[in-house]
């Protein structure tokens, strides 16, 4: 299938020269004209309400392992309208397959809080039903999850599902092999599958200028006949833009869709990490006028689509989403420890069964032996 301008014109598989944007930093509307239809006010309002409880959920979760209840946390302040933005652009049938970094996209989802934290806190490999949800769990090795996305967007193909798949990847992780074999694949098998590259700049410490010498990390695509497209990914409404019609793409038989959104991660990698020793206070500040929240309220507010009161109640929507977190995160989990050792292959392999047998004996010195499970 040929992409085709709205004047009828074959669309090249090249994004466009300079990221999509709707709003000014500011949150004024940019000059157009615009290559996509600019999304429903009323998806924009749902899209600013769940930005602001993911801030929160996010600010929660990082003050969580300040008070030793969070093993560790990468954060996503900033990377909201991406976060939000993937969720929204999909059906609750399509498939998500996020990081480590995606907390906020899965809490968009609907997946509760606790659930989607007890992997980085160390409990369980995912801590939420994936089948339920269809959400994979979140990865940690860097792009493994793109070569799942293809595959299964490929099997809903073959099964004519009409379902597609979403997945998240990181500037850092376009230069691993899995990220070049899984788009490879989704084009030759025309995958309903998404990349969306959360371009934020960073590789923990390795900033964009040492990860590739690509014009832009959206040409990475070209080579694999992927059609590709870069949006300004703190600009809530131009992501919704460029995914709602990367989905549509994808859903209607064009095969793959590769998005890059330019965003900035505004704290640390994680918890572990002090960026004061890679980037300037100068640059974040720069990305702080930036910001995906404030530039949306703004736009909402001039189209007189949010008001006063409207702000209040999501405000204390998000008080009440970060209060049942604490709860939830206050509360010790009941642990099976050795269940960790349950769901890793179908054959545990001797190094498995080994480390069992290693923690077993631990947790038998620290307990009485009949209280630990064979
Ligand atoms: C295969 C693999 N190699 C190395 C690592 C160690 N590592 C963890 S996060 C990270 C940086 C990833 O950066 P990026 O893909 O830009 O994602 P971001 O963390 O910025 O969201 C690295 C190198 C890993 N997790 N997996």
């Amino acid at each position: 299938m040929t992409e085709r301008h709205r004047d009828g014109r074959p669309r090249p598989l090249l994004p466009s020269e300079r990221p999509i944007r709707f709003l000014t930093d500011g949150g004024t509307p940019a000059r157009g004209p615009h290559p996509y239809p600019e999304p429903d006010p009323d998806l924009l309002l749902r899209a600013y309400r769940r930005m602001v409880v993911g801030r929160r959920f996010d600010a929660q979760a990082t003050a969580l392992t300040k008070q030793g209840r969070l093993a560790v946390y990468p954060s996503s302040r900033g990377q909201e309208a991406c976060q939000v933005g993937a969720v929204l652009a999909l059906d609750d049938g399509d498939w998500l397959f996020p990081t480590y970094r995606e907390s906020v996209a899965l809490v968009t989802r609907g997946i509760p809080p606790v659930e989607v934290l007890s992997l980085l806190r160390g409990d369980a490999h995912c801590g939420y039903d994936p089948h339920r949800h269809h959400v994979a769990p979140q990865c940690t090795p860097l792009a493994t999850q793109t070569v799942h996305a293809a595959g299964l967007a490929y099997a809903e193909r073959r099964k004519g599902s009409g379902r597609v798949a979403l997945a998240f990847v990181g500037d850092g992780a376009t230069s691993e092999g899995d990220f070049h074999e899984a788009l490879n694949f989704a084009a030759v098998f025309h995958a309903p599958v998404v990349f969306l590259v959360q371009n934020n700049r960073y590789a923990i410490s390795v900033p964009l200028e040492r990860q590739t010498a690509a014009p832009a990390l959206a040409y990475k695509g070209i080579g694999y006949g992927v059609r590709s497209e870069q949006v300004d990914g703190n600009d809530a409404v131009a992501v919704l833009a460029v995914l709602g019609a990367a989905v549509a793409h994808a859903r209607s038989g064009g095969g793959p869709f590769l998005v890059e959104a330019h965003t900035y991660r505004m704290e640390p990698h994680t918890n572990a990490d002090d960026a004061t020793r890679y980037r300037a206070d100068a640059e974040t500040e720069r990305w702080r006028r930036r910001d995906p929240i404030a530039r949306l309220e703004a736009y909402l507010r001039g189209l007189g689509r949010l008001g006063d009161e409207e702000a209040a109640a999501i405000a204390a929507e998000a008080e009440e989403v970060a209060a049942r977190l604490r709860a939830g995160m206050n509360a010790d989990p009941d642990l099976a420890p050795l269940d960790l050792f349950a769901h890793v292959y179908r054959e545990p392999t001797p190094q498995l069964a080994e480390q069992r047998a290693l923690l077993r004996s631990e947790l038998q010195a620290e307990l009485h032996a009949e209280e630990v499970p064979v």
